[in-house]
Order: structure tokens, then sequence, then C-alpha cells
């Protein structure tokens, strides 16, 4: 408790906690850049807004979504797949901002994997209720590139399993400016996050940010 309550206020204790071999959590890294990466993420919604998709199942996901980058995750009744054109406007996905990148290459490094140079970069929406399902992220051509996580907005909680989806899963807390690298034999590891409770986050109000830095290509 005391050790949880210095960690928080980073008086003392870790800023890095490693969830697993190869899954390593930056308390705090993305803070100083708040400010730069939430006009990015303004920039980017104004040329490809949020929205909601269908799953392949049929189902509308309560998590909104958009992307920048060489590609961008999409969803429809094929399948889910990496696309270069956004399929609302028929263009491409917005360009990466040189500062997502950067912070995704330095945490990255950090964390043991240098020269990190992710293609594409998902955005994830989460209002009061939304919730994301466990599941695996294997749709990236190269999975031994890891995936660098991004929390800004409001606290959520995140669902971390095993390689089987039945695996029990352990529970960490996610919040504003909290950076996850996840590669080695985790990358496939099921994972998902907790309906969002409500409340009021300074900069972004009642919703949580996720940004996931892939390599998809
Ligand atoms: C562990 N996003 O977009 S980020 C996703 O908070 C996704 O929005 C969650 O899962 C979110 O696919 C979790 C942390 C994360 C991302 C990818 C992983 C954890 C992961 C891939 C493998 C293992
Ligand atoms: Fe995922």
């Amino acid at each position: 408790m005391t050790a949880d309550l210095f960690e928080s206020l980073g008086a003392t204790g870790p800023a890095r906690e490693k969830l697993a071999e190869g899954a390593l959590l930056l308390r705090g890294f993305a803070r100083p850049q708040q400010h730069e990466l939430i006009a990015a993420i303004d920039a980017i919604t104004a040329q490809a807004p949020f929205r909601h998709l269908v799953t392949p199942g049929g189902y509308r996901m309560s998590v909104a979504i958009t992307n920048c980058g060489d590609v961008g995750w999409v969803s429809d009744a094929s399948g889910y797949r990496y696309d270069a054109i956004d399929p609302e406007s028929g263009k491409p996905w917005p360009a990466m901002p040189p500062p997502f990148r950067a912070l995704a290459e330095q945490a990255a490094a950090e964390a043991g994997f240098p020269g990190f140079a992710p293609d594409a970069c998902l955005i994830n929406r989460y209002e009061p209720g939304a919730r994301l399902s466990l599941h695996q992220d294997r749709d990236e051509r190269n999975l031994g590139a890891p995936i660098v996580s991004v929390s800004l907005g409001l606290p959520a909680t995140f669902l971390f399993g095993g390689l089987k989806r039945s695996d029990p899963t352990r529970r960490y807390r996610l919040e504003h400016g909290d950076v996850v690298v996840w590669g080695g034999p985790e990358r496939l590891a099921f994972h998902g996050v907790a309906p969002l409770a409500d409340g009021e986050h300074g900069l972004l109000g009642r919703k949580r940010i996720n940004l996931t830095f892939r390599r998809a290509r």
C-alpha cells in the first residue's frame, strides 16, 4: 500500500514494472509529451474521425477507433486486416506524426527492442462503459516486433492473460501517460480492457485514448 502510494507519486520505487518476459510497463513515460500527443490526435481525428467498427461476427465495437501511419487496422464482413486506405474517406490514413514515432521508438528501446520502426498506429477511444473483450493481436506480419501502447485520459483496468483464452488474467491499472511495451513470448498473449469507469480527466474529459504502435508489414 505504502509502496504503491510512493510509486504513484513518483517519489521512490520503480517507474518501470516488468509484467512478463519482454513486457515492460513504463509509468508516466508519455507525460512530458502529453500536450503534443493530444494536439496530434486532434489533427488526425479531424482527417480520419473515430468510428465504431462492426466485427466480422456482426457486433458493433464499443471502442471507437481510427489510425495513422502507412497502414491502418480495419474490420468488416471480410475480416480484420491492415489497409493503406481509410475505407470511410477512400484516402490514405493520416501520416504518423514524428513525436508519435519518436515516443514509440524510445519506449521500445527501454524495453530492449532497439530500432523499432512502427508503420501503423491504432488509436482507440473509450467512453464510460466501453470495453475490449479478450483477444490476441495477430494481424501483424512481423510478430517479432513489439507493440507499444500509450494510455491517455481516464484510467482503465487492463486484463492480461496467457497464450490460451482460458488462462487466468492479471489486472493492471493503466493511467494517463503510462506506456507498455509488449514483445517476446507475451506478444501473442490474450488481453483486454474492462468496462471504462466514468470519471473526468483534466485534459481529455470523460474518455480514455490508447495508442498502439505496431509493425504491421
Ligand atoms: C499485450 N488495446 O488495440 S493496449 C488493441 O488499452 C488493444 O486499448 C488495449 O489491445 C487498449 O489491440 C490494450 C496494451 C496491449 C496492446 C497489444 C498487446 C497489450 C498487448 C499485444 C500483445 C499482448
Ligand atoms: Fe490488443
